[in-house]
C-alpha cells in the first residue's frame, strides 16, 4: 500500500503542538481530578474517543448557498481530486474524520480505482455513497421535475432506480459499504398526488435498488420533512421511513438529519425508537434554527446534540451487539471556510459524545426508577456541565492531530496557497 502523504508539514502541527502541549496537560490533569471525584475515570472517556469517528461530506467542502445565492471563495475545491485533499487537511488536523461520503453525480469520480488510491495515499477512505435525484443532470432523458423513485411515470422510475444502481456499483468500487437514498418526492398543491399511490410506487422502486445491495451492504433511508415539496413529502418522517425499511429488509435502516424535523421535534427520542426496532442507520449531523439549514453541528443547539448521544451511548450498553450506525457531517457552508467548520462540527460532535459518556448512567437509572424527578435531570445536566476540551484535544493530539484545530489550519496557509493554484469558482444560487 502506497504510503499516505499528508497536505499539511508534520513540522508545523509539531512545532504549534509543542506551544499548547503544557497547558493542555495541565488542564486534562485537572479535570482528570474533578472527574476522579466523581468516580470517573477520564483516560477511560478518552479511550473512547480514541476509537470515535465521523464521514465528511465531499460536498461540504465547497462553499454552499442558498436559492438567492452562493458566495464563492477563493481556493474553494473545483473537483473531486480536490475536494479529498481539503478532506485530509481536516482529517490530518482533527484525526476522527477518516472517511468522504460521495454525492453522485456531484462528484466526477473518473475511475474509481484512481480515486481509491488517491483518497488511500491521503489517508482517507470511503463511507455511504449518496444518489442524487432530485436534480436533473446534463444530457439527462427524463427530468425529476415531478419526482423521481415516486414519480407517476414507470420510466422515470427506472431512471432513478438505474441511477442508484450506478451509485452502489461506483460505491462498491470505491471500497463503500451503504448508499444514502434521499428523494424530494413530494407536492405542493393539496390534491396534486395520491398521497398513497407515491408511496406504493417508492416502494416498488426502492425494492429494485435493495434488490442490487450487494451482500454486508446497507441502504439508509434519510427521511425530510418538508422541501424541496412545501405540501407533502413521500418519506417524511421516522415513522415512513422505518416502516418502509422494514417492508424492504434487514439491509435497509434509516438515517437521521438533524434537519430534517418540525421545529422542537424530539429528535433524541426518535434515536431510541429507530435503535429498539433494529433501525437506526445512521446519521447526518448539522444544526439548525428554523428549517434544514445545514448550520455547523453543535453551533445552535448544542444540547440537543448532547441528548442525542446521550441516547446512543445507551442504546450501545443495551444492545453493543447491532450498535453501529454511520456518524456522517451533512453541512452547507455558505459564510466560513468549510474546512474551518468541519473542524469546528468535529470538535463540537465529540464533544457531545464525551459529555455523554460521562453520565452517571447507575445513578441516573436508580433517581429514574424511583422518580426523583430533579435528580435524574441533574444527572444529565451535571455530565452537559463539563468542559471536556481537554478530553477531546489530547485524543486528538494522540492520534498526531492538532491541539488547536483552526489555528493550525490558518497558520498553515492552506487557502491563500489553493486560491494561487486553484482556478475561481462560478458565484450563483443553490446549494452547491
Ligand atoms: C437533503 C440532504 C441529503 C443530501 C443533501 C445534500 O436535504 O440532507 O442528505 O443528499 O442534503
Ligand atoms: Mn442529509
Amino acid at each position: 500500500m502506497s504510503a499516505t502523504a499528508p497536505p499539511l508539514s508534520r513540522d508545523l502541527i509539531d512545532s504549534l503542538n509543542a506551544q499548547n502541549l503544557a497547558a493542555l496537560q495541565d488542564e486534562y490533569h485537572s479535570l482528570g481530578r474533578v472527574l476522579e471525584r466523581r468516580g470517573c475515570a477520564i483516560d477511560a472517556i478518552k479511550q473512547r474517543l480514541l476509537s470515535f469517528s465521523l464521514a465528511q461530506p465531499s460536498w461540504g467542502t465547497g462553499v454552499g448557498g442558498t436559492r438567492f445565492a452562493r458566495f464563492p471563495l477563493a481556493g474553494e475545491p473545483t473537483h473531486f481530486n480536490e475536494k479529498l485533499e481539503d478532506c485530509a487537511v481536516v482529517q490530518q488536523l482533527s484525526r476522527i474524520t477518516p472517511r468522504v461520503s460521495p454525492h453522485f453525480p456531484w462528484d466526477k469520480i473518473g475511475d474509481a480505482r484512481a480515486m481509491l488510491e488517491r483518497a488511500t495515499s491521503l489517508g482517507l477512505r470511503f463511507d455511504a455513497v449518496n444518489s442524487n435525484t432530485f436534480q436533473d443532470a446534463p444530457r439527462q432523458a427524463l427530468s425529476y421535475r415531478h419526482g423521481s423513485l415516486a414519480h407517476t411515470d414507470a420510466a422515470v422510475r427506472a431512471q432513478a432506480i438505474e441511477h442508484n444502481i450506478e451509485c452502489i456499483r461506483m460505491g462498491e468500487a470505491l471500497g463503500s459499504k451503504a448508499i444514502t437514498v434521499w428523494i424530494g418526492d413530494g407536492t405542493n398543491f393539496p390534491g396534486q398526488q395520491s398521497l398513497s399511490s407515491s408511496l406504493d410506487r417508492y416502494l416498488e422502486s426502492a425494492a429494485q435498488i435493495y434488490a442490487a445491495l450487494p451482500p454486508g451492504w446497507s441502504m439508509l433511508l434519510e427521511h425530510k420533512l418538508y422541501e424541496p415539496a412545501f405540501y407533502s413529502t413521500v418519506i417524511s418522517d421516522w415513522g415512513s421511513s422505518m416502516l418502509a425499511a422494514q417492508q424492504l429488509g434487514p439491509q435497509a435502516r434509516c438515517l437521521i438529519d438533524l434537519g430534517h424535523h418540525a421545529p422542537n421535534v424530539n429528535i433524541e427520542q426518535i434515536v431510541a425508537r429507530l435503535h429498539r426496532f433494529g433501525k437506526l442507520g445512521g446519521f447526518h449531523f448539522n444544526d439548525s434554527k428554523y428549517g434544514d439549514d445545514d448550520l455547523d453541528s453543535g453551533s445552535i443547539n448544542p444540547h440537543q446534540l448532547f441528548l442525542v448521544f446521550n441516547e446512543l451511548v445507551e442504546a450501545e450498553l443495551r444492545s453493543p451487539a447491532d450498535f453501529d450506525p454511520a456518524y456522517m457531517i451533512d453541512q452547507s457552508h455558505n459564510v466560513t471556510d468549510p474546512i474551518e467548520s468541519l473542524l469546528s462540527s468535529a470538535d463540537a460532535i465529540a464533544g457531545a459524545y464525551a459529555r455523554a459518556l460521562l453520565v452517571d448512567r447507575a445513578a441516573l437509572t436508580e433517581y429514574q426508577q424511583g422518580n426523583d424527578v430533579m435528580m435524574a435531570f441533574q444527572t444529565l445536566r451535571r455530565a452537559y456541565n463539563v468542559d471536556v476540551t481537554p478530553i477531546v484535544a489530547m485524543a486528538r493530539y494522540e492520534r498526531g492531530g492538532a491541539i488547536d484545530t483552526i489555528a493550525a489550519y490558518r497558520q498553515s496557509g492552506w487557502r491563500p496557497r489553493k486560491a494561487r493554484e486553484r482556478r475561481a469558482t462560478s458565484s450563483g444560487a443553490g446549494i452547491v
